[in-house]
Formats: C-alpha cells, sequence, structure tokens
C-alpha cells in the first residue's frame, strides 16, 4: 500500500473516535450522568480535579466532626472530587471495612453532589469464597463467582446490595447522583483476590462484564460511569491486557504510590509523567476519560513535595482528575498513614501553594464548572 493510503487510514483511526460524541457506556444512563461524561471529557487540557478518599468522614487525629476536612484546613477548600469505599456492603455491615458507616457516607455523597463535586466509590469485597478478606487470594475465586460457577449466586446477592446503595443516592430532585464506580482496581497486582496471579484475563474480563451488565440489566442502575484501573503498569499491552472493552469503560486510570525517601523523588516523576502520557494517548485513542485513580506519598515527608514532585509530574498532563489515598491517621503504634497535609504537616504550606496552581481544580472552580448540566 502507497504511504499516503497508510497515513489515510492511520488519520482516521485516530480522528474517527474524537468525531463521535462520547457515550457513556450504560446507554441508559441518566441525563446527569451522561452530562457528567461529557463535562469530563471537555475537562481534558483543563485543568485536574484534585480529590480526596473519605475526606469528610476523618482525618489525621479526627473522626465525625462536622465540617471538618483535612483538605479543607490545609488549603481553604474542600476538594472537587470525593472518593468512597463499599468494603463490607456486602455483609450487611453498617460501616465499611475502614469504620465509616454507610449512611453517614451517604450524606456525604448527596452533599458533595449539590456542591457540583464528583464522587469516585471503589470496593475492596471479600474473598466470596473464602469469606476472608479482599486481600485473601484463594486461587479460583474469579471463576467461582462467574455465572456456572459454585459462587455466582452468591455474588448476585452482594451486587444487590451494590446496586441498593447506588439507587439510595438521590439529589433534591429525586434524580439519581452519578457515581464513578471502579471495580476490581489495581487488577495488575496479585494483592486482591481478582489480581493478575488468580485469574485469566479473560476470567476477569468476564468478570467485570458480568458486573457491569447485571447492575445495569438486572438492577436497573443507571447512574454509573465504570473506571477501569490498574496499578503501575510498564507499556500500554500491560495496562491493557485485561481490558474488558470499550463497551464497558468510560473512564481508564491506575493508582501510584511513591515509595521509599525523598530520593525516590525523580523515579516518582519519570514514571508517574510515562504513565500519563501511556494512558491519556489511550484515551484519545478510544475516546475515554483519563484519570490518576489513586495516587499519594505516605506521610508525606518532603516539605516541598507537592510542587517539586507531584506538579512537575503532573505537568501537561490532561487527565480530568486525580485521588489522594486516605487519611486514616494512626492505625498502630508503628503506623501512621496520611497522603494529604493536616494543618502543622510539614508539607501543608506547599500542599496550599499547590492547590492555587492554575492547573489546580477544588470546590470553588468546580462549582462553577456545573458537571451535571448539559
Ligand atoms: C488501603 C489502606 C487500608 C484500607 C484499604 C481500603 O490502602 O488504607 O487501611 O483498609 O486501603 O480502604
Amino acid at each position: 500500500m502507497k504511504k499516503g493510503i497508510v497515513c489515510f487510514f492511520v488519520f482516521s483511526a485516530w480522528l474517527i473516535p474524537k468525531l463521535i460524541i462520547a457515550q457513556t457506556v450504560d446507554k441508559n444512563a441518566t441525563k446527569e450522568t451522561r452530562n457528567l461524561l461529557a463535562n469530563l471529557h471537555k475537562q481534558a487540557g483543563k485543568g485536574i480535579l484534585f480529590g480526596h478518599q473519605d475526606d469528610l468522614a476523618y482525618g489525621v487525629g479526627w473522626k465525625y466532626e462536622a465540617g471538618r476536612s483535612d483538605v479543607k484546613e490545609t488549603t481553604g477548600q474542600l476538594p472537587a472530587v470525593y472518593g468512597w469505599e463499599l468494603g463490607r456492603i456486602e455483609m450487611d455491615a453498617p460501616v465499611n471495612l475502614d469504620g465509616v458507616p454507610f449512611d453517614k457516607m451517604k450524606q456525604f455523597i448527596t452533599t458533595a453532589y449539590e456542591s457540583g463535586s464528583v464522587v469516585t466509590i471503589s470496593w475492596h469485597l471479600n474473598n466470596p469464597l473464602t469469606g476472608k478478606t479482599a486481600w485473601d487470594p484463594s486461587p479460583g475465586t474469579v471463576e467461582a463467582i462467574l455465572p456456572g460457577g459454585q459462587k455466582n449466586e452468591l455474588y448476585k446477592t452482594w451486587l444487590d446490595k451494590v446496586a441498593a446503595f447506588m439507587l439510595d443516592l438521590k439529589g433534591k430532585k429525586g434524580e439519581y447522583i452519578p457515581v464513578i464506580f471502579r471495580p476490581f482496581h489495581e487488577l495488575n497486582g496479585s494483592w486482591f483476590w481478582w489480581g493478575k496471579n488468580h485469574c485469566t484475563p479473560e476470567q476477569i474480563k468476564q468478570l467485570y462484564r458480568f458486573t457491569e451488565t447485571y447492575l445495569e440489566e438486572t438492577k436497573n442502575v443507571h447512574n454509573l460511569l465504570y473506571a477501569y484501573n490498574t496499578d503501575r503498569f510498564t507499556a500500554s499491552e500491560d495496562y491493557l491486557e485485561r481490558y474488558p472493552g470499550d463497551d464497558y469503560v468510560d473512564v481508564i486510570g491506575f493508582d501510584i504510590y511513591q515509595k521509599g525517601d525523598i530520593l525516590a523523588n525523580d523515579k516518582f516523576i519519570t514514571e508517574t509523567d510515562k504513565s500519563l502520557s501511556l494512558i491519556e494517548k489511550i484515551a484519545v485513542f478510544k475516546n475515554k476519560i483519563p484519570a490518576l485513580t489513586e495516587f499519594g506519598y505516605k506521610t508525606v515527608p518532603d516539605a516541598q513535595w507537592w510542587t517539586d514532585v507531584l506538579a512537575k509530574a503532573l505537568k501537561n498532563h490532561t487527565i480530568a482528575y486525580m485521588l489522594a489515598w486516605r487519611n486514616a491517621g494512626r492505625k498502630s503504634k508503628n503506623e501512621i498513614e496520611f497522603y494529604v497535609p493536616y494543618r502543622g504537616q510539614v508539607s501543608a504550606a506547599n500542599f496550599k501553594k499547590f492547590s492555587m496552581m492554575n492547573t489546580m481544580i477544588f470546590e470553588k472552580k468546580v462549582a462553577k464548572k456545573k458537571l451535571y448540566t448539559k
């Protein structure tokens, strides 16, 4: 084939997805959910929505104190994205695996939605085969919950509970609150039972598709955008190995944490920058929303980390949002866990500076965007 013709085909393959207006993978998605998707698409290159897991529930040294938020207390503003977690809902527990009561979570979600912010939900569901936690990688679990498997009926009852939660999220006019749901996150790692070494790519793809189809078609849940979410990765093939298909994914993202001491800064910048470039390319090609679905540097020991490391990694990137992991606080005598600073923490002033960058979007700027309207 002539070079010109080849170029034409390559160019068309790149251009055509962009000419087609992005649609939710759920063809019956509610109006607000469709608007959120369209608006997050438009967001590319116009700044990044900053998010924090469990932000309103607790922080370092406090729990359930109305009006508190470590992000607000250090930057002066609430985040633009709120992450929440459903683990243990499948057991009918009143609180999730991190102690957050589900009824409080619903209220926090409603407040966030009414203020124009975005909600994303993960699910560290127990192992349905053994009854142990998400971190119990007993072999054969994914296979067991697929249709035809011995635990498929049980898994469906768990999805019924997720569906009931999602359908209980309503705004003032009775409209369902859109949620970015990211099931089976970090699926290219092997620490969860749905991880790489515990099932084949085909099995996890099937599970992802089954989950989504069941929620949409059997449970009539139409307020979800679906996120496909790996852990750190090295190449597109690695990233896409377990991708369930364009018809099942609205948001594509990955999780990345800086490990080790400050000397690891450069490595974190290079790796994050490269991975962001890769998912942004995939997102453009597939017409999906790119996001940094989880990130952090535990206890942020570097006073300048936000502007001198993270901002460098994010420079020129077009992801729609990013989510810092939770400020659990003291977990034991030897462990304290937090990813955004609290008042007085060594990186607090620098975090405020970071929050004021043009490219960063917190509570005030996100409200103006009216993400749920056309
Ligand atoms: C992990 C830790 C755990 C927590 C889990 C699920 O990264 O923060 O303490 O239980 O996430 O939220």
